[in-house]
């Protein structure tokens, strides 16, 4: 799915700012927010969650639709055009409303989505343009959750991930333009290295499929490079074409080349979409994770969208400082835990050479942690009551729908279809073969890995083998032997050894950390202080350095993030962050700092 772009054939008008706002407070179809002006004084910035935006616990808490609402005038030159309504974002579940019509829903909390307009108001009217946005988590949602009715009649929501469920429409909304007679619908890349050449396989789609084949119009493709130099030229909807002594993307040095798409009737330009790819290449090799043929070590963080106020709202001043953050300490990579992110921020990371592991939402398949954790009776995950048929339904859509928006992107090596699944309980291995089958279907360019979790041990996980990397979530030290970091040592060594003898697979170790309050200093490393976080992490680097196999490690977490309240063992959040929620390093950062620049020096990233 492309994101919307302003070309010589498009526009591209920009709907963030403050609309109205309310909540829905009986049901949806009986209130009708969308056939009036929205009741109350109330309004919303977009893109922002809107759950910390105002002092209203009732609008914190809130399980279930609120509504968000601006007039929209459609330019008065789009008479030739077809034109849509793009919202990145609405978590959960969305739906737009021109005036009174309904006329797109759409369910998954982190991908975009269309809405149609043309038919609806001609150019140089105006529009009520309402967006109902639902939050609550079932278990046929992508990530899934539990609603339960209070005594006192009212919602609340259950879920089984460690961040808190923002909710709204927290990236930007566009209005947006193509031509109505042709346009470029869709574009794939894919790139290899011959010797010194670069090559794109291209597979261009058209809104008229057979006009690439009709004689009135055909398609074309003209790739540029960074100087605004013509590289290569060709013909046809599909195909490939090779850019001689080529610059490859590389992790640290970027370089993008545009790939432009176009449709030309009669020698005219009637559409042009331009992608900007990297060339590079990708492969697993016995325990060796090599980009463009050498290996790579992860360096880097698992991560959050999440700042004060804004929660999940993408904001460009928080993104560059992050990213500065992450070349000051030597990250080379993050993952998108646990959902997509931004697609401003995959564009930023292809711009800068940062690699990514592309996760999808699905996060807390797994009622054994919750059980474990609190003693509770283990429920099971994976059956008719919760994991099922229909949720795997959701979740391949959520596979479906991450790799339509993200597969051009330099930046992603990996997939990541799940984040600490139950994978060691019965029914697993049943779930999970179709949904990697399906992973390598659609993209067989790259690489396929899930995250497991500290439970599922070598000898119990039942379905590593489906997966082309491993990802080990673990905290020796910290949930298990806490504070006790030599036989937290002897544990992690002996575990790795287990991976090792049992898979020829690179190991990358994608969560390990300890909760720290920023200021607490102990003389005895005691748990929760900024010098224990210093010990735990030497000691879990002292492990990684004996195993060639592991080939990576992003810390958990890059900042500190907020949680739901429920979780009695938080304190306003996570404070796994190696710098705090508002981007002050701990003291932890120095030493992250020191090792990872290192280790981008030992392959000549610096
Ligand atoms: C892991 C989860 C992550 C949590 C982390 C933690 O993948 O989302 O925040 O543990 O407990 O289980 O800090």
């Amino acid at each position: 799915m492309l994101k919307p772009q302003a070309t010589a054939t498009r526009d591209l008008v920009n709907l963030d700012g403050t609309w109205r706002f309310a909540l829905v407070q009986s049901d949806i179809e009986k209130e009708a927010p969308w056939s009036k002006p929205l009741p109350g004084t109330l309004d919303a910035p977009v893109p922002a969650s809107y759950n910390d935006i105002f002092v209203d616990p009732a609008i914190h808490n809130h399980v279930g639709w609120v509504s968000y609402q601006r007039t929209v005038t459609v330019p008065r030159g789009w008479s030739q055009d077809r034109y849509f309504v793009r919202v990145s974002a609405a978590t959960h579940r969305g739906r737009v409303y021109i005036n009174d019509k309904l006329v797109a829903e759409h369910i998954g909390g982190y991908t975009p989505f269309d809405a149609e307009v043309t038919e609806l108001v001609k150019p140089g009217e105006s529009f009520r343009l309402t967006i109902t946005v639902n939050n609550e988590l079932t278990n046929v949602t992508i990530p899934p959750g539990i609603i339960e009715v209070k005594q006192n009649g009212q919602k609340s929501q259950r879920y089984f991930h460690d961040f808190y469920n923002y909710a709204g429409l927290a990236r930007s909304v566009w209005l947006y333009s193509v031509p109505k007679a042709e346009y470029v619908q869709d574009v794939t890349v894919v790139t290899d290295v011959e010797g010194s050449t670069g090559v794109i396989n291209y597979d261009i789609k058209t809104a008229t499929p057979e006009a690439s084949n009709s004689n009135s119009s055909s398609v074309h493709v003209v790739v540029v490079d960074e100087a605004d130099k013509v590289v290569a030229e060709a013909s046809g909807a599909k195909g490939s074409v090779k850019i001689p002594n080529a610059t490859l993307w590389q992790p640290g040095a970027a370089y993008l080349y545009q790939f432009r798409a176009e449709i030309r009737q009669g020698g005219k330009v009637v559409d042009s979409y331009s992608v900007a790819t990297g060339i590079r290449t990708i492969e697993v090799r016995d325990y060796e994770f090599l980009i463009n043929g050498k290996p790579f070590y992860f360096t880097g963080f698992g991560r959050h969208e999440d700042t004060a106020i804004r929660g999940k709202g993408h904001d460009s001043a928080y993104m560059v400082h992050d990213f500065q953050l992450m070349h000051w300490i030597g990250a080379n990579s993050f993952r998108t835990s646990h959902y997509p992110y931004a697609e401003e921020v995959m564009d930023f990371a292809d711009r800068h050479g940062i690699v990514v592991i592309d996760e999808t939402p699905a996060v807390g398949l797994n009622l054994a942690i919750d059980s474990g954790l609190f003693g509770k009776k283990l429920k099971h995950t994976w059956g008719p009551e919760y994991i099922n048929d229909q949720t795997r339904e959701a979740h391949a859509d959520s596979i479906r729908e991450l790799i339509a928006r993200d597969k051009n992107h330099a930046c992603v090596v990996l997939w990541s279809i799940s984040n600490e699944p139950s994978s060691s309980e019965e029914g697993a291995r049943e779930y999970f073969e179709p949904l990697v089958k399906l992973t390598r279907e659609l993209d067989p360019s790259r690489p396929v890995c899930f995250v497991n979790v500290m439970f599922a041990t070598y000898d119990k996980c039942l379905i590593s083998d489906l997966f082309d990397v491993l990802c080990l979530n673990r905290y020796y030290g910290w949930y298990m032997h806490t504070g006790d970091l030599p036989t937290a040592e002897a544990a992690f060594e002996d575990e790795l050894k287990g991976w090792v003898a049992k898979y020829k697979k690179p190991i990358v170790m994608t969560e390990y950390g300890a909760d720290t309050m920023s200021g607490f200093r102990s003389y005895y490393n005691a748990p929760w202080s900024e010098d224990f976080q210093v010990a735990y992490y030497n000691m879990c680097h002292a492990v990684h350095d004996r195993f060639p196999e592991v080939v990576g490690e992003q810390v958990w977490n890059f900042a500190d993030f907020q949680t739901a309240a429920t979780h009695i063992f938080r304190v306003d959040g996570n404070k796994k962050g190696i710098f705090t929620r508002d981007r002050k390093p701990k003291a932890i950062a120095g030493v992250l700092r020191e090792r990872w620049n290192a280790k981008l020096k030992e392959l000549n990233e610096l």
